[in-house]
């Protein structure tokens, strides 16, 4: 394929006249100039075109550049052409036809980076062919692989193969193409120590550059929230870097409903990621997160404002360099990177052992993906033995998310009436709980609440299908069924869910919460809308709070408590 199958020409390549994206990187790292990275991504082609060109124009009016967008194509996009047509749409941009993809990347003279739904789904191979023909030399997204997976779709071989047909296609292109790879996508947002996730990076080039002969990239930042050990694994990360990074992505889990607080979580983040980039740079742009993120997929003049805010930051970031110290950020960074060699060692030499061929990069692929984070970092973590902490180990350099989130269910459950507490433990519930897509963290405090409560946790699974969450539930005998939904799918699930529980007889409360939304079928603007109207008429009870579910379990518990029945 690679004899018929190359880099095609694109604004971006001709206008600054080089072979690949990396070539610009390290000429960027040379001159020290910070590079920009947008996220776009709507249903409507014409509409993702538009804002490829106008994001462009509107920055270089006021004398700034974006150097790279992210696009976000759907979740649909991930399946094979042929079998797309009826599966789950999410709120991303939907394709056609490879023109489409020129069309886009020829809008204006930004590198594309096709970071999402190709590399790591099944339908891997034929994206990438699409993403480089439209002139794309950076393609993922290998931490997808690791942790997604597409509803109805259960053959994890086949994605495996699609996926190393287009890493090899990549490979074998006469210009540098990066296998790029977002962290947090893959285990590091479930990992409780950054050990881990450097040495998934180490693992990454292992089998990307040193089994394929390709050229592995990270990317990190949605779930590094604390700028001390943002910025150390920046450094830590740098260390290691073989190939330029793609983007350092925002810290979106900082964001909330308030636009103005949200401003100062990105200027906490972008600050931090300036300043690393700046002083010991690594290749990656920056990615000034629009501050309406919390709420749906943003519109194209909120991120010309973010980029503006961003640049702006950047011309006032200058005279503030000499107020830090780098001593203690550089000792976490030596804790993170020893710790990562640790894992990867520990995973390599484990896999020998269970007689895993580590030198194929099918089955070490397949291997990681199949133990998954919890279980990988639970047998080769580099921390101590800890049978109290999440994965029975003391992390070397604690990541936020998870912990935080425990915190966050441990203080809710506190703060409850005693009596409460009281009545939901005698009631002796047994919950069913689960998720439609990637998102876990609502799963992980649903659990922590539920846990602290007494109540019994059956695992109904992450990005589950509507029919086997209906038979999980009903063979596990559970009271109630406890679901969190991110990706704009979730009227669509409820629904199916609740036909399956009808055919099998099942009548069970189904509570709801997280993002729940869609892109309405024909919207002119590709933005979704709430459809929490819609899911309750469905039959779910939709939480917008953990409260609002606790509140109701309180009163299930002091009726008599409903097991799964039978119509
Ligand atoms: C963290 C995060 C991620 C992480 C997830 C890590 C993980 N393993 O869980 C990563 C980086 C992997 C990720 C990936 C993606 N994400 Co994301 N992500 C987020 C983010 C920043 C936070 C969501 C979250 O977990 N919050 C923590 C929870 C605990 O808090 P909460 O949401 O406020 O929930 C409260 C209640 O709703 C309640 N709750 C939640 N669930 C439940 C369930 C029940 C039963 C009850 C009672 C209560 C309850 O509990 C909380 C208590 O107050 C949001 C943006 C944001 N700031 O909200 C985007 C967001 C959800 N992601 C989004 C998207 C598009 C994606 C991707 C498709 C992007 C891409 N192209 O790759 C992928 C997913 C791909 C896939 N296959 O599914 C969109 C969804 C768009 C939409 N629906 O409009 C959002 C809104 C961002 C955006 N603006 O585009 N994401």
């Amino acid at each position: 394929m690679a004899k018929t199958v190359t880099v095609g020409a694109s604004p971006f390549l001709e206008t600054y006249g080089v072979a690949c994206e990396t070539e610009y990187k390290r000429k960027a790292m040379a001159s020290g100039r910070i590079m920009m990275h947008g996220q776009i991504g709507f249903r409507d082609p014409t509409k993702s075109q538009r804002a490829y060109g106008e994001i462009w124009q509107a920055l270089d009016r006021a004398g700034y550049r974006v150097d790279r967008y992210g696009i976000c194509l759907d979740w649909s996009m991930g399946y094979p052409r042929d079998k797309r047509k009826d599966m789950p749409c999410g709120t991303g941009l939907i394709m056609q036809e490879i023109d489409d993809w020129i069309r886009l990347t020829h809008s204006a003279p930004v590198a594309p980076h096709f970071g999402d739904f190709v590399i790591g789904t099944p339908a891997a191979f034929e994206n990438t062919i699409a993403a480089l023909l439209a002139g794309s030399t950076s393609i993922g997204n290998l931490g997808q692989y690791f942790a997604f997976r597409q509803p109805h779709w259960d053959d994890d071989v086949f994605t495996t193969a699609e996926s190393l047909k287009a890493i090899a296609l990549i490979a074998a292109q006469p210009v540098e193409v990066i296998v790029h790879s977002n962290l947090d996508d893959g285990f590091a947002s479930m990992f409780t120590d950054l050990s881990c996730s450097l040495g998934t990076i180490l693992l990454e080039q292992y089998i990307v550059d040193e089994l394929c002969g390709a050229h592995a990239a990270y990317c990190f930042g949605n779930t590094y929230a604390k700028p001390m050990t943002r910025l150390a694994f920046q450094r830590a990360a740098q260390k290691i870097s073989r190939t330029p990074g793609t983007m350092l992505y925002g810290a979106t889990t900082m964001y909330g409903a308030n636009h103005a607080q949200n401003y100062a979580a990105l200027a906490t983040y972008l600050r931090v990621d300036i300043y690393g980039e700046k002083t010991r740079p690594a290749g990656h742009a920056v990615n000034p997160t629009p501050v309406t993120e919390a709420e749906r997929i943003p519109d194209i003049d909120e991120i010309i404002d973010v980029h503006l805010f961003a640049n702006r930051l950047v011309e006032l970031d200058v005279p503030l360099h000499g107020l830090f110290s780098d001593e203690q950020v550089d000792a976490v960074a030596d804790r993170i990177v020893a710790g990562g060699r640790i894992f990867r060692d520990n995973v390599l030499a484990g896999f020998e052992e269970a007689g895993i061929d580590t030198a194929n990069p099918f089955e070490m692929l397949l291997a990681i993906r199949r133990i998954g984070s919890k279980k990988l970092e639970e047998l080769f973590g580099p921390g101590e033995a800890a049978p109290e902490k999440p994965r029975g180990r003391k992390p070397l350099v604690r990541s936020h998310s998870i912990e935080q989130l425990e915190e966050e269910g441990e203080g809710l459950v506190a703060r409850l009436l005693a009596s409460d507490r009281e009545s939901i433990a005698n009631a002796k519930l047994r919950a069913c709980i689960a998720t439609t897509d990637v998102h876990e963290y609502g799963k992980v405090l649903i659990e922590t609440v539920l846990g602290k409560l007494g109540v019994e946790i059956v695992d109904g699974g992450t990005s589950t299908d509507p029919n086997d969450l209906a038979a999980r539930a009903e063979i596990s005998g559970a009271d109630f069924i406890a679901l969190s939904s991110y990706n704009g799918v979730a009227l669509q699930f409820i629904t199916a869910l609740k036909q399956e529980m009808k055919e099998r007889g099942t009548v069970l409360p189904v509570f709801i919460g997280g993002k729940l939304n869609r892109v309405p079928d024909g919207s002119n603007t590709s933005l979704p809308v709430d459809v929490t109207r819609e899911i309750a008429e469905a039959g779910a009870i939709v939480c917008q709070t953990v409260e609002t579910m606790v509140a109701q379990l309180v009163q299930k518990a002091s009726g008599s408590p409903a097991r799964a029945t039978k119509d």
